[in-house]
C-alpha cells in the first residue's frame, strides 16, 4: 500500500467518527444539480449554498453515461485524475463532505471540462 492510500483511508476513518458526532446535530443532504443531476454545466450549482462537513452529497446519474471522481484542487482546475482517485459509479452515489475543500469531477473524456464539476467549501 502506498503512503497516499494509507494516509486517505485514516482520513476517511476520522471523517466518518467525527461525521457520527456532528450528524445528530445538524447534517444536511444536497442533490447536486437538483433535478437535472449530476450533468454537464454542474460548475456553478454549489454558489450560494453553504454546506458544512458530514453534509452528504447525492450524485443522480446514468452509470455509464458520467463518474464521480474525488479530486484535488490541481485535478479540478485542469481536469486531470491524481493517481490513486476514489472512483463512484454507482449513478446514486452519497459521499459525506469533509471539513475544507472538496472536489469532484466526472472524468469521461471532455466531461470535467464540459463543466461536470463541482468545488465545494465545507464550514
Ligand atoms: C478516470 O479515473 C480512473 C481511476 O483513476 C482511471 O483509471 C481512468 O483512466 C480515468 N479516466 C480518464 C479519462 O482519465
Ligand atoms: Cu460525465
Amino acid at each position: 500500500m502506498s503512503m497516499g492510500s494509507g494516509s486517505a483511508m485514516i482520513a476517511a476513518v476520522l471523517i466518518l467518527l467525527f461525521c457520527l458526532y456532528s450528524e445528530m446535530a445538524h447534517a444536511a443532504t444536497y442533490t447536486v444539480g437538483d433535478a437535472g443531476g449530476w450533468t454537464f454545466n454542474t460548475a456553478a450549482w454549489p454558489k450560494g449554498k453553504r454546506f458544512r462537513a458530514c453534509d452528504t452529497l447525492v450524485f443522480n446519474y446514468s452509470p455509464g453515461a458520467h463518474n464521480v471522481v474525488t479530486v484535488d484542487k490541481a485535478g479540478y482546475v485542469n481536469c486531470r485524475t491524481p493517481r490513486g482517485a476514489k472512483v463512484y459509479t454507482s449513478g446514486n452515489d452519497q459521499i459525506k463532505l469533509a471539513r475544507g475543500q472538496n472536489y469532484f469531477i466526472c472524468n469521461f473524456s471532455g466531461h470535467c471540462e464540459a463543466g461536470t464539476k463541482i468545488a465545494i467549501n465545507a464550514l
